[in-house]
């Protein structure tokens, strides 16, 4: 048996307002797709945030389908769950996964299923609020899985916080994996992992097939998803690193040295062969520039979006303020932000709530695309 296991495609993301980086996640998503064709698989499976919005626009869904369409035409069934982006609203409406059941996707967000003797369990993201709700375990739920479950292969799938992957979790996977599955398979940490085993189960987690927030850890492991042949009870997992990515150059910015940056940047450009315009990210402070200064100094070497030389320049910058004493420091310090919100809600537990979801806030990339997911996915902030 073989099967692919995909996660966190985030179809419809439109990064930096850009219909190319939609088309990207779709591009990579296409990808990984026409290789489970290609390897003939027995099944793929999908560890949710599909797609990016719980609210995706037609053209967005539509490319769901071309996807499904594909395997659907190669015989391949499909198994998903919905994650954090894709759940859809608990009271006012469904997951967006549910327009892609007649297209052949199989949603299981909360129970069991067979097919051609292998068992598929599946729990959709649950928000640290509904953990609350459910006594802090997700074990008893899954307890009661493997009781629906027969004697074959059993895959359960999850879109959920485990640590180390989210520091401020509650769930440990040695403490809610009960003995008795083979694959566990886990969306939603944007990291991809080594396969481990766990009370029993080969854990896999794949990450994402695009950056929804660039940063090195996730370049450093690659972007990709996993191919899993299984011989007996043997289970060999192994990640795929998907080959169309958009290429992201990234610098750590400093303004002395902002003339060989530039030159810098132009060398690596050309370095590239070919292929998608690079997305170029500067992370570090800026003192006494301004945006349009770096521009300026870029575009001397011929470093822009209107040129078409990159596709986008993101900036990932701290503004520095020297204070009388001459004490530097940073404005946007998290740590300083954290111990001011903490003493203006006193609550730890809600303090920590607030938290989660600025960092959640935080991985869009302007306020805009903020008032958008929030209008389109009212529950989203669970506190
Ligand atoms: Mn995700």
């Amino acid at each position: 048996m073989k099967f692919v296991h995909i996660s966190d495609t985030h179809l419809g993301y439109h990064q930096y307002g850009l219909q190319e980086r939609a088309q990207d996640f779709y591009d990579v998503f296409d990808e990984a797709v026409d290789f489970a064709i290609d390897k003939k698989v027995d099944f793929v499976i999908h560890t949710g945030d599909f797609f990016h919005s719980s609210r995706p626009s037609n053209q967005v869904i539509l490319q769901g389908i071309n996807i499904l369409q594909k395997l659907k035409n190669a015989g391949i069934p499909i198994f998903v769950i919905s994650g954090n982006h894709d759940r859809g609203s608990q009271v006012r409406d469904v997951s967006p996964l549910k327009i892609l059941e007649p297209s052949g996707l199989r949603l299981i967000d909360n129970g069991v299923t067979e097919y051609d003797g292998i068992f598929f369990a599946g729990l959709k993201y649950i928000s640290k609020a509904g953990l609350k709700q459910i006594g802090g375990s997700i074990k008893p739920i899954f307890e009661k899985y493997l009781e629906n479950m027969g004697n074959g292969f059993k895959i359960l799938m999850l879109h959920q916080e485990f640590q180390p992957f989210f520091p401020s979790s509650n769930l440990y996977l040695k403490n809610e994996i009960p003995e008795g599955f083979d694959y566990v398979g886990i969306g939603h940490y944007h990291i991809p992992q080594m396969p481990a085993v766990v009370n029993g189960a080969t854990v896999v987690q794949p990450g994402s097939t695009e950056f929804t927030a660039y940063n090195e850890k996730e370049e450093e492991a690659g972007k990709g998803f996993y191919y899993v042949e299984v011989d007996g009870k043997e289970i060999k997992p192994q990640f795929i690193k998907l080959s169309r990515k958009r290429p992201f150059l990234y610098y750590k910015f400093s303004e002395e040295n902002i003339e060989e940056l530039a030159k810098q940047i132009k060398e690596d450009i050309e370095k590239l062969e070919g292929g998608k315009k690079p997305v170029v990210v500067f992370k570090g402070f800026l003192k006494e520039l301004t945006y349009k200064d770096i521009y300026k100094y870029l575009s001397t070497e011929g470093i822009s979006e209107e040129e078409g030389s990159i596709l986008h320049l993101h900036f990932n910058l701290t503004r520095e303020v020297t204070e009388d004493e001459g004490l530097t420091v940073i404005e946007t310090s998290t740590e300083k932000i954290n111990q001011e919100l903490k003493r203006l809600i006193g609550d730890n537990e809600l303090f920590e709530s607030v938290v989660e979801t600025l960092n959640f806030l935080r991985t869009f990339d302007n306020i805009d695309e903020i008032k958008k997911y929030l209008k389109e996915n009212p529950d989203a902030i669970d506190i």
